[in-house]
């Protein structure tokens, strides 16, 4: 899987070439490219932004970098390449938009800042290639790097190879539509702080139901959101 990022600030990336994500690109099971946006200007001040029409705060990222950007990077005819802009304003980025995600072949990012780029310029690349505007969470963030290098990290770590024991992937956090239960490990007391006896039993089956009981108890506390109305999670055995 390739994902090609266009953005003000390229250095911002540099941490991907570490951990997990590090060692999948070395291994060629991902692909990154990362496009300085002000390569596509021409003013001797490299500008990417402007005033908005209409007034207000804030300044909105200019149309003519981002479609040369796009030139460049989708070709002239239709593309098979999934365009993600980075926007607060967008459908919220979750692990089910991740699973679909990790099944693109490439993904290119465009990552805004200031107060968004150009709506004129997401309308034109969905005349080429399939768009998607998407958020991190409701929050603002000042640009969309940081909610671009988490999406590449949720997306990228569900390709086929890049995690070791794709197990792991099966029982985490919202992948059943529960949080996840509690973990532990050696030593068996720790500052006075035991292990919960089941976990040490070797019996499968009760671990299971303690472990679905725990997930199912931090859900209802944390995330009751996360849980159908009647609460009716059934643990799946
Ligand atoms: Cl994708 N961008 C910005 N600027 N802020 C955000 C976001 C994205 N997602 C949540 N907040």
């Amino acid at each position: 899987m390739r994902f090609d990022i266009v953005t003000i600030f390229p250095e911002f990336f540099g941490v991907l070439d570490v951990s997990l994500l590090g060692r999948a690109r070395r291994e060629r099971l991902l692909e990154l490219g990362v496009h300085d946006l002000r390569q596509w200007t021409h003013d001797r001040h490299r500008t990417v932004d402007d005033t908005p029409y209409g007034g207000g705060a804030g300044m909105v990222m200019k149309p003519e970098p981002w479609g040369e950007a796009f030139d460049a990077l989708l070709g002239d005819g239709d593309s098979d390449a999934l365009v993600i802009f980075t926007t607060p304003a967008g459908v919220p980025f979750t692990q089910s938009l991740a699973r679909e995600l990790a099944t693109e072949q490439r993904i290119v990012f465009a990552c805004g800042r200031y107060e968004g780029i150009d709506a004129r310029v997401a309308e034109h690349v969905a005349t080429r290639a399939r768009v998607l505007e998407v958020s991190l969470g409701d929050y603002v963030l000042n640009g969309g790097e940081v909610a671009a290098m988490a999406m590449i990290e949720a997306i990228g770590r569900l390709v086929p190879g890049v995690v070791g024991n794709p197990e792991s992937l099966v029982e985490e956090s919202h992948e059943a539509g529960l949080l996840e239960h509690p973990s532990y490990t050696k030593p068996h007391v720790w500052r006075g702080l035991e292990v919960p006896d089941v976990l040490r039993g070797g019996n499968h089956a009760a671990v299971a139901a303690w472990r679905h009981e725990q997930a199912l108890e931090r859900t209802r506390r944390v995330r009751p959101d996360l849980l159908p109305d009647d609460g009716d999670v059934s643990p799946g055995l």
